[in-house]
């Protein structure tokens, strides 16, 4: 069993030793080879951005071409493009993997663990996802946009209608980025599940980690329909293949079921991890613990299960049988029980705490409000006559901007000035953050609320311009008037990170106060994030257990990971069963350019597929063999 001990004043291994094990070799090499999951955590996050970043000046560019009517910025078909490519971008390459490098950066330090369970796999994940967005971006060189919306629906997306790449950047770069995710949700569970501090039982993980769980299953049932989906696309497009062609036996319906199948979960695979990271925020700014915990992981659990059964709701409009419909309006409704109960448990943690307005708290609650608004336009739209009304109109465009924009990305601001000072160990300014907040919030509003009216006028969504006489003009101006203030909230926080990782003030280990075990080591965490494996015994380690007792390596391969000499010998204990008991001794992997290697073998595969040159290809499945080969034979290697 495991030795608890106070912590010790004086290493008794030296911290030259730990050093030596864990540090990566400087400069570029370390830059291609490292497995440590906060600098991987922490690139999925910037690559992110860059994506944010870029697909919100494709939406500025939108709204500078329906300020006004009959305006000449961008052409119909540049239109078309800028959609397609900022919708996917924003889904696929930011919101998606900017969670998971939430998820990667914080899962090993709140588990109290040394890596992940896969630490190469984590790199590869992460050059999957870069390669993947590199791939579809590559089309703004070649100058073939995607052109068919983020969803690509058939018949408009078949050769026929689409001619030319596009689509195929869409479809290929689809199933590629699938992959990173893929991965990525594997590896959280099996971290989960098997490097839990000893006595972090499941009803003692912190509620993001919970998040990340059910994330991560979702993420395994639900790609692999859009990975089938874009996959018979592409089939389509390169083969010949009649899957999505009524003409031949095909079916376009059955796109929209795969696609949505995935679709669906995926706005909660979005909002899950947002509202995880909500609630850790709330708590640790009202100073008391979260009311309600079994609560909210029930309804995260739930919401996982019901958000697969109600894909339907994005295809009223199809003609399916009524009893099919209502069976899914009524499902959909039911959605907001589980969300409710969240919303009341947030509530009742402030109302019985003592609030601190600060940044994250702020977008906390700014999240709230929105969430509350995008909520309830989301109970209108399950409703069949009322969704027949207002379908492909800009109040869908209204509510899937209060849901996305505001439930996720309000939520991952508020994050990133909540765990900056961990990551850089420096604060972001509170002042400049606060004003960065209004602005954000005040642009988000004013951009997102007239839309909704603008729905009920009629004007549909993915229109490339307007007459001047219908009644719109007014509000566009306003909306992308407003679309320039929110853009503008959001570059202040760049600024403020910026700023701050030059020189903004130093945090500590604990500047906010907060109970979880990310906060128990310095900031930024040394490589090896512990040097002994805290022992857990509450839900809030750091309220409850003061000082943190951490466990002694002991002799036996269950033990040894656990203190300092596990640190040495750059491992970490894997423990398992209910209370997390120490069961083996995981050597960590070396640094390794393994990882890149496949990743480029696969990048060649679907660039081969994309130019349709066989040679291309056929490269590329060598470079992967290779590398998996390589691979596999390293992890025979006993640890140095
Ligand atoms: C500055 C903030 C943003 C502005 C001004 C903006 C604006 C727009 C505009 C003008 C459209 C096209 C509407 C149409 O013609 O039908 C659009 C579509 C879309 N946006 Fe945004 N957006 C913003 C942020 C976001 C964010 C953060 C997300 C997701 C995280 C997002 C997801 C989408 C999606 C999925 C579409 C649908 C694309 C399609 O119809 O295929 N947007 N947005
Ligand atoms: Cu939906």
């Amino acid at each position: 069993m495991t030795t608890l001990q106070e912590p010790e004043p004086v290493a008794p291994i030296s911290e030259e030793l730990v050093e030596r094990a864990w540090k990566d070799a400087p400069g570029i090499p370390g830059f291609f080879t490292t497995v440590d999951h906060k600098r991987i955590g922490i690139r999925y996050i910037v690559t992110a951005f860059f994506f944010f970043f870029s697909a919100g000046v494709l939406a500025l560019f939108m709204r500078a071409q329906l300020a006004q009517p009959n305006s000449h910025v961008l052409s119909a078909e540049t239109y078309n493009e800028f959609f397609t490519m900022h919708g996917t971008s924003m889904i696929f390459l930011f919101n998606t993997p900017v969670l998971a490098g939430f998820g990667n950066y914080l899962l090993p330090l709140q588990l109290g663990s040394r890596d992940m369970a896969f630490p190469r796999l984590n790199a590869f994940s992460y050059w999957i996802f870069l390669l993947s967005g590199i791939f579809i971006y590559s089309s703004f060189f070649t100058g073939h946009l995607p052109n068919g919306g983020w969803f690509a629906y058939t018949p408009l997306t078949s050769t026929n209608f689409s001619p030319g790449i596009n689509l195929d950047f869409w479809g290929l770069g689809v199933v590629f980025v699938g992959i990173s995710t893929t991965v990525g949700a594997v590896n959280f569970i099996v971290t989960t599940f098997k490097m839990r501090a000893p006595g972090m039982t499941l009803n003692r993980l912190p509620i993001f980690v919970w998040s990340m769980l059910v994330f991560s299953f979702m993420v395994i049932f639900a790609v692999p329909a859009v990975t089938v989906a874009a996959g018979l696309l592409e089939l389509d497009r390169i083969f010949g293949t009649q899957f999505f062609n009524p003409a031949h036996g095909g079916s376009t319906l059955l796109y929209q079921h795969l696609f949505w199948f995935w679709g669906h979960p995926e706005v909660y695979i979005l909002f899950i991890p947002a509202t995880g990271m909500i609630s850790m925020i709330i708590p640790a700014f009202s100073r008391r613990a979260l009311a309600g915990y079994l609560w909210i992981v029930t309804a995260l659990v739930t919401i996982g299960f019901i958000s697969f059964g109600v894909w339907v709701h994005h295809m009223f409009a199809t003609g399916l049988p009524p009893l099919a419909l209502s069976f899914f309006s009524a499902v959909s409704l039911l959605i907001t029980v589980p969300s409710g109960v969240q919303f009341f448990a947030w509530i009742a943690t402030m109302w019985k705490g003592k609030v601190r307005l600060t940044t994250p708290m702020l977008f906390a609650i700014g999240f709230l409000l929105i969430f509350l608004l995008g909520g309830i336009t989301g109970v209108m739209v399950a409703v069949l006559p009322f969704d027949w009304q207002v379908t492909d109109s800009y109040f869908v465009v209204a509510h899937f901007h209060y849901v996305l924009n505001g439930a996720v990305v309000f939520p991952i601001f508020g994050a990133i000035y909540y765990w900056f000072p961990k990551m850089t160990g420096r604060m972001l300014d509170e002042h400049l953050g606060k004003i960065s907040f209004w602005t954000m919030f005040i642009g988000f509003n004013v951009t997102f609320f007239p839309m909704h009216i603008l729905g009920f006028l009629g004007m549909p969504r993915r229109v490339y311009t307007y007459s001047g006489d219908v009644g719109w003009n007014s509000l566009n101006m306003i909306v992308s008037l407003a679309s320039v203030v929110f853009a503008a909230g959001t570059l202040l926080t760049l600024w403020n990170v910026w700023r701050s990782y030059r020189g903004g003030a130093l945090a500590g280990a604990d500047p906010w106060g907060a109970d979880s075990l990310e906060w128990a080591t310095t900031s930024p965490p040394p490589d090896n994030n512990f040097d002994a494996t805290p022992v857990v015994a509450s839900r809030h380690p750091l309220w409850d257990q003061r000082p943190l007792p951490v466990a002694r390596s002991g002799p036996d391969d269950a033990t040894h990971a656990l203190g300092l000499e596990g640190a040495a010998s750059r491992t970490a204990a894997l423990t398992g069963g209910m209370r997390a008991e120490p069961g083996a001794t995981f050597p960590i992997p070396e640094e390794t350019v393994l990882p890149l290697v496949l990743a480029l073998g696969i990048a060649a595969f679907f660039v081969g597929l994309l130019v349709k040159v066989v040679l291309v290809g056929a490269v590329g499945v060598a470079i992967g063999v290779i590398g998996l080969l390589a691979w596999a034979w390293k992890t025979g290697e006993e640890p140095s």
